[in-house]
């Protein structure tokens, strides 16, 4: 049955697969670092909150595989269309890492040029980019370009309708689009098996008659494989590709939430042994393509790199909250013209 998910995640790293092959050893090692890079940017970017200086960070360890995983497997022509917890994806992407925090850090604007880095600001509302990423899929290949839309998600992002609509939108007119739901597990504190029944998230695209997998999203290997595959199909024609990826959520939903209420110290521990960064380093290790020295030395790299993520996030560029209502419609409504006026009040009043 071509078209179904494999009946479970692929892995590659501990276990070859008939389907997948393994990524060749320097991809696995380009992917290691920006893992450990991702990870020491995104403990940076949680201390900045604890500092005031970010208003909020949803982090993203425990899911460097498939941040990078996504950031590796599109081309640099390709649009990636991330949610707020996928900031890491972005850096690995290469977009100024102070750009990518600027929308946290309260600005108006999302910091980084979205037409030249083909990477759409990231989204708070719900799988609405799911369809602007079919919109833009659909676009380009009428205009004859192989460009192909890379749309994260999350779990509880496919129980909105604008999934299902995108879904079914891209199925028909051949859309290419990856859809790349990362399951973590939880929507906020809703565990998955309260908010779907079906077998899989990956059983979500058969209804649509779009090609699903699911994969073990804590294995940089599998990741990388199940994506270069979603990524071909699409380019070549063959319409959208949905990819379940199982993973975790190792800190709380952001920094505002308290994930004790909801979850057992038992089950963080257990995810804590599938450690993304840990199963792909001792792969490499066990191949011979990674020695201390070479650890020691992206360590350090990714040291330098918060370090001056740190320096920068120190300084305080001016931002005016007028800007808030400036560019939201060309003629403000009655509501927002009431909310510019309390503004004004209020600074007055400081
Ligand atoms: C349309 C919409 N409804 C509700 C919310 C509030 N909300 C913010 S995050 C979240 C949970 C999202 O969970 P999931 O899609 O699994 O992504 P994760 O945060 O785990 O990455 C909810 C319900 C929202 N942002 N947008």
């Amino acid at each position: 049955m071509e078209w179904l998910p494999s009946s479970s995640p692929v892995r590659l790293l501990e276990q070859p697969d008939p389907d997948y092959a393994l990524p060749e050893a320097s991809r696995l090692l380009a992917a290691y670092r920006a893992m450990v890079i991702g990870r020491r940017f995104d403990a940076q970017a949680t201390t900045l909150t604890k500092q005031g200086r970010l208003a909020v960070y949803p982090s993203s360890r425990g899911q460097e595989a498939c941040q990078v995983g996504a950031a590796l497997s599109i081309g640099a022509d390709d649009w990636l269309f991330p949610t707020y917890r996928d900031s890491v994806s972005l850096v690995s992407r290469g977009i100024d890492p102070v750009e990518v925090l600027t929308l946290l850090r309260g600005d108006w604007h999302c910091g980084y040029d979205v037409p030249s880095a083909r990477t759409a600001p990231q989204c708070t509302p719900l799988a609405t980019q799911t369809l602007h990423a079919v919109g833009l899929a659909h676009g380009e290949s009428r205009k004859g370009n192989d460009t192909v839309a890379m749309a994260l998600l999350g779990d509880g992002a496919t129980s909105e309708g604008d999934f299902h609509e995108a879904l079914n939108f891209a199925a028909v007119f051949r859309a290419p689009v990856v859809f790349f739901v990362q399951n973590n597990g939880y929507a906020i504190s809703a565990p998955l098996a309260k908010q779907s029944a079906a077998p899989s998230l990956a059983h979500k695209g058969i209804g649509y008659g779009v090609r699903s997998e699911q994969v073990d999203g804590n294995d940089a290997a599998a990741i990388l494989s199940v994506l270069d595959s979603a990524v071909a199909h699409a380019r070549a024609g063959n319409g959208p590709f949905l990819v379940e990826a199982h993973t975790y959520r190792m800190e709380p939903h952001t920094n505002a939430d308290d994930a004790a209420r909801y979850r057992s110290p038992e089950e963080v521990e257990h995810w804590q042994q599938r450690d993304p960064i840990s199963l792909l380093e001792r792969h490499l290790r066990a191949g011979g393509h990674l020695d201390d020295a070479t650890a020691e030395r992206i360590a350090g790299e990714a040291e330098e790199f918060a370090a001056r993520v740190r320096t920068r996030m120190q300084e305080e560029p001016p931002v005016d909250p007028e800007d808030l209502f400036r560019h939201v419609y060309a003629e403000p409504t009655p509501q927002l013209v009431e909310q510019l006026a309390q503004l004004r009040t209020e600074q007055e009043a400081l």
